[in-house]
């Protein structure tokens, strides 16, 4: 089994917490996904039936197949799936149809022993999804269960007690997803992400306080000792695991040299933020080989929050986005055609709610954010109502005549895909988002899905403390306001006054404490008792080496040249020059 390895999680707050903990949501499995498969498509169950649903009212299952029936001649269905990477926390994702005559007999789906979930119905429960002309039900449950794990393998079993053959009655399942979130790659096994929480170390590692060192000259690597970093990796600032660099040859052509972003990015490959990305998220258009980051697109823009982007993501990455779900359907994800979607055909519906809060905003004027929002099945003008900061600021509406194409869902309608995106002005530390879904009607008639989430804050300028687009009103200690920014120190031709940077007279080359008080002065003026002279006073001189009045040296002379001219004194007030020198 390969394990699609992936960085789902880009973004600045936490791109922090990810580089810092190493550690990532790993694909393991993604099983009868597929609308159309076959047994030889089953690899590693102990069984290997796949139905093909008659039904044609649900896109998933209309003339699509299932794994399943399974009834009374396979009371346990299972898998183990093995060589697991190192992780902590296991979760699995699947879709489970009880099909046809169930009479209250249960399927469990059981994990490493342990019975998670049971499901039960009538025949009468449900609606047509799979199951022939008949004039009984199926009824389909959203499995997503996450749970602690350690161990290198997962018996993954649904256990039933079916007392007919499956052409009258049983269980099929579909879109089966299996997720880890691995460990610190310097550990072997662990309780956590973090680097102090390894449980065991790899080759000849030691372990101490959680933490793992390699023997010395060892550098850890993808739960290994090695001796150095491979290709695309450097060691981190304590000299003790590799860290992946954004100079990927295969992604990146030319990097920087410290490997901290890319400048080119490979062929098939996007410049996205600091690296390379296959794909440009929806609200970064793809223009030639970069990817038009809407952060850019001010002077101190930046991500605040960006997710979901992969086809695969989880439940740890939405966990890991601080989002809190309310009214969800049993489970919190799914998947429309292609996509992966927050919510999602059935899962995401009436009285569904998406909460972000974040708290501790640096000084900022704006805030954008948006999202990729999935119309699915019944929606008459309906949709979500966005809050900020417990504000409607906006509702969301599709109708019917919406849809586009028969993406998910039931059948009966069609489905469409729209960019959402908006822009407040916004300046407190906190920041509440909210979407409130509008569905009258339950999860099966109409739903939605959101992916490619991102919220960008334009912050103030640097050492500015309340701004709005064009200005800043108010700097931190330590800075001046200085016209409509702030700085450390005031210009040259300005003077500090109660942390403001004021103007010089335009005398004055530079001043002190008031506009008038000079402390040098430009070319053509001549800097006496703090003013800036066209004409120096008696007994100075213009002095154009400092612009400075410089007293005449020689003797009592009113009218003097700088020292060294040859006749140094010009005028002795009405008396004769003797000598150069003014007589006493
Ligand atoms: C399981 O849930 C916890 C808590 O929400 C989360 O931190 C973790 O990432 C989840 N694990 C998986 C594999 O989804
Ligand atoms: C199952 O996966 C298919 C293909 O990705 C998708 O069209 C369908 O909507 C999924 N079902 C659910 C309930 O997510
Ligand atoms: C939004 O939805 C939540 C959960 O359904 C509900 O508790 C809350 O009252 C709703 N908020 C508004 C403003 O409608
Ligand atoms: C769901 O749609 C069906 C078919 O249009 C309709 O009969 C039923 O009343 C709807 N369910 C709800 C809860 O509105
Ligand atoms: C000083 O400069 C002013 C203006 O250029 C000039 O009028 C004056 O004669 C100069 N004085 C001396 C002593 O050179
Ligand atoms: C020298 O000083 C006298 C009196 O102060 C003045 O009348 C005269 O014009 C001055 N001469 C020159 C060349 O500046
Ligand atoms: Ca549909
Ligand atoms: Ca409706």
């Amino acid at each position: 089994m390969k394990y699609s390895l992936q960085l789902n999680i880009l973004f600045s707050s936490l791109f922090a917490l990810i580089s810092f903990t190493q550690a990532e949501e790993v694909l393991i499995a993604e099983e009868f996904k597929a609308y159309q498969f076959s047994s030889n498509d089953v690899v590693g169950w102990n069984q290997k039936t796949v139905k093909l649903c008659e039904q044609t009212s649900f896109q998933d299952f209309s003339k699509g197949n299932m794994f399943g029936v399974f009834a009374k001649e396979t009371p346990n269905l299972q898998k183990i799936y093995q060589n697991l990477p190192p992780h902590w926390s296991l979760s699995v994702r699947v879709d489970v149809l009880l099909y046809k005559s169930v009479d209250n007999e249960k399927v469990n789906v059981v994990l490493d022993g342990t019975t998670y979930k049971t499901y039960q119905k009538d025949k009468y429960d449900g609606v047509k999804i799979c199951l022939g002309s008949t004039s009984y039900n199926d009824q389909l449950y959203f499995f997503q269960k996450n749970i602690t794990h350690t161990n290198s393998q997962l018996n993954l079993q649904f256990t039933s007690n079916f007392d007919q053959d499956n052409s009258d009655e049983g269980f099929g399942i579909k879109n089966l997803s299996v997720r880890v979130d691995t460990c610190h790659p310097s550990c072997a096994t662990c309780s956590g992400p973090s680097q102090n929480q390894c449980q065991s170390c790899p080759n000849k590692g030691t372990l101490q306080n959680g933490a793992c060192t390699c023997p010395s000259m060892g550098i850890a690597h993808n739960y290994q000792c090695l001796n150095q970093c491979p290709q695309g990796f450097q060691p981190d600032s304590t000299n003790s695991f590799c860290v992946e660099t954004f100079c990927n040859p295969s992604k990146c052509s030319k990097c920087d040299s410290n490997g901290q972003s890319c400048s080119q990015c490979a062929n098939g490959y996007y410049q996205f933020r600091k690296g390379c990305v296959q794909q440009c998220p929806s609200f970064a258009p793809q223009q030639g080989q970069t990817c038009q980051d809407p952060s850019k697109s001010t002077p101190n823009g930046d991500y605040l929050l960006i997710g979901l982007n992969s086809n695969n993501f989880g439940e740890s990455e939405i966990a890991a986005l601080g989002l809190q779900l309310s009214n969800f359907n049993q489970a919190t994800f799914g998947n429309c055609g292609s996509v992966q979607l927050l919510g999602g055909p059935f899962i995401g519906g009436k009285g569904s709610q998406i909460l972000k809060t974040f708290q501790n905003i640096k000084p900022h004027f704006q805030v954008r954010f948006g999202f990729q929002y999935y119309q699915i099945d019944s929606w008459d003008s309906e949709g979500f109502k966005v809050y900020v900061d417990t504000n409607q600021i906006d509702e969301i509406k599709q109708d019917q005549a919406g849809g586009k194409d028969n993406l998910c869902g039931s059948n009966s309608w069609k489905d469409n895909f729209y960019s959402y995106s908006k822009s407040i002005q916004h300046n407190s530390q906190s920041l509440e988002i909210k979407l409130n879904a509008t569905f009258d009607e339950d999860y099966f008639n109409e739903s939605f899905g959101i992916r490619e989430l991102f919220v960008i804050v334009d912050y103030c300028p640097p050492g500015c403390a309340s701004c709005d687009s064009n200005q800043c009103f108010k700097c931190f200690d330590g800075y001046q306001k200085s016209g409509t920014k702030c700085v450390n120190t005031c210009a040259d031709d300005e003077f500090s006054l109660n942390k403001v940077c004021n103007k010089c007279d335009s005398t004055c080359k530079s001043c002190k404490d008031t506009a008038q008080f000079c402390t040098s002065c430009n070319s053509g003026r001549y800097l006496y008792q703090n003013q800036c002279l066209e004409k120096c006073p008696d007994n100075y001189f213009n002095n154009s080496l400092n612009n400075m009045c410089s007293q005449c040296s020689i003797g009592d002379c009113p009218l003097c040249l700088p020292p060294g001219y040859s006749s140094s004194c010009k005028n002795c007030s009405g008396l004769k020059i003797i000598s150069n020198k003014c007589p006493k």
